[in-house]
């Protein structure tokens, strides 16, 4: 059979199977779309049936999560952990608190996160999990009693060579230790079974900076190798969280001036730029009293709080989307290309729609997928783990110094693996492809489990 007819009879196979998986679809979709000459050239993964394989989660565990709030309230909430591959190793990948988790949004997460591990070159699986559990508005015990709720069903699948979990949206190093301290009572274990812990008990400086750090990285490598260099760019960010907080500290240090941001009330505009006293008030406000960006003009007059709207239509030379996915569409994309944006770099897993890639790379702006680009989180969670196994504690500088090592070599594989395969300067195809070939020969390596 004819390759394009043969991924077209999988992915409508894969959809009739689970219709209601949109966003697990939408991933899948633009990873097979780059594969063609991939398969064509290694007949193998037809014979092997990679793709019905790597698309089939090797394990998913759904649970009840039992809580009280602090009035004695009950309430029920559903856990999941998708156990996606392990080819590569133990499964990997973080946690999602937050009310639209379903199975559907932890499958497309889970799947990226195979290809991201694969892609930052450790020796990672990948997993993804989480609950329609929402932090925001909780209390730190009601937030605690949820997590211990969580860890007594959890601690059974999980484990320093099974399954590593770390954050995700709604899960940062509170959650990370209520979970840990439960883990390790049940278990009697103190081992790294979480990433992302507090660097007082194990967890690795520089974690929390790490997606955001390595981001801006990938943009700085994308440039460098097109002669150009993030001085004196203007950029634009959209969440205002853990990820988009720190591409915008990574990004003014290496140069760039950062004029927008975003978070669920609204985006600024500043067109003094983000300095040190902006980067630190903004720090304080989104990390310590967990604020709105509402609160930003009444401390800087110059700029405007623009509410329930997004960044993009503010001109721009480069975009760092570092929300949720499908935060882009294909008219936000219109709106950066008509402004003379030249490049999205992606910091949220998928945030641009299928519209907007194609709209992206039609007007041939630079642009580079999530899964190369916010690798570095996952991968300073690897470096965490090493130094957990090592027993040991590294430097900010020695941790950063691998971390920009690793985004610069998933910049070099995703370049060599698309003009590999004919698509010389796509990152997307070639994200896809080194991420994809890596595990597949993996699993034909480990037969049929
Ligand atoms: O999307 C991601 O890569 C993460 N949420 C981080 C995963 C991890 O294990 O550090």
């Amino acid at each position: 059979m004819d390759t394009n007819a043969y991924t077209a009879q999988f992915l409508e196979k894969l959809i009739q199977k689970d219709p209601a998986q949109r966003v697990f679809h939408q991933a899948v979709q633009e990873v097979v779309s780059t594969l063609t000459p991939v398969l064509q050239q290694n007949p193998k993964y037809i014979k092997e049936r990679i793709l019905e394989r790597i698309t089939e989660p090797e394990r998913t565990i759904i649970f009840r999560v039992p809580w009280q709030d602090d009035k004695g309230e009950i309430h029920v909430n559903r856990g999941f952990r998708v156990q996606y591959n392990s080819a590569l190793g133990p499964y990997k990948g973080g946690m999602r608190f937050h009310a639209t988790v379903n199975q559907d949004v932890l499958k497309f997460l889970g799947f990226e996160q195979v290809f991201k591990n694969s892609l930052t070159t450790l020796p990672l699986g990948g997993g993804k999990g989480g609950s329609d559990f929402d932090t925001r508005g909780k209390t730190d015990s009601e937030v605690m009693r949820f997590c211990h709720s969580f860890i007594n069903e959890l601690y059974h699948h999980i484990g320093y060579h099974t399954d590593i979990p770390a954050g995700d949206l709604g899960c940062g190093a509170r959650e990370i230790g209520y979970m840990f301290g439960q883990y390790k009572k049940l278990t009697n274990d103190f081992t790294g079974a979480f990433t992302g812990k507090k660097p007082n008990w194990g967890g690795s400086l520089l974690r929390p900076e790490a997606t955001g750090y390595g981001v801006a990285y990938f943009a700085q490598e994308m440039l460098r190798h097109k002669g150009d260099s993030l001085e004196g760019k203007t950029c634009i960010i959209s969440g205002a969280g853990n990820v988009g907080i720190y591409t915008m500290e990574k990004l003014t240090q290496l140069g760039a001036k950062v004029v927008g941001l975003m978070d669920y009330d609204g985006s600024i505009y500043d067109e003094h730029g983000i300095d040190e006293e902006r980067l630190a008030y903004l720090k304080d406000l989104v990390f310590v009293r967990r604020g709105s960006l509402k609160e930003y003009d009444k401390k800087f007059p110059g700029a405007h709080f623009r509410p329930g709207k997004k960044t993009w239509d503010i001109p721009c030379d480069y975009a760092f989307p570092t929300a949720c996915e499908n935060e882009l569409d294909g008219q936000d994309a219109q709106l950066l290309i008509n402004n003379g944006c030249k490049g999205v770099c992606e910091g949220s897993n998928m945030p641009c729609t299928p519209e907007a890639i194609e709209r992206i790379k039609a007007a041939k702006l630079l642009y580079s997928p999530g899964k190369a680009s916010n690798a570095g989180g996952v991968a300073v969670s690897g470096l965490e783990m090493t130094q957990n196994s090592m027993r040991v504690y590294w430097t900010r500088e020695e941790v950063e110094k691998y971390l920009q090592r690793i985004m610069n070599s998933i910049h070099q594989n995703c370049l060599e693996a698309a003009a590999m395969y004919g698509m010389p300067g796509d990152y997307m195809a070639g994200a896809n492809i080194f991420g994809f070939k890596k595990v597949a020969d993996a699993m034909i390596d480990q037969g049929l489990v």
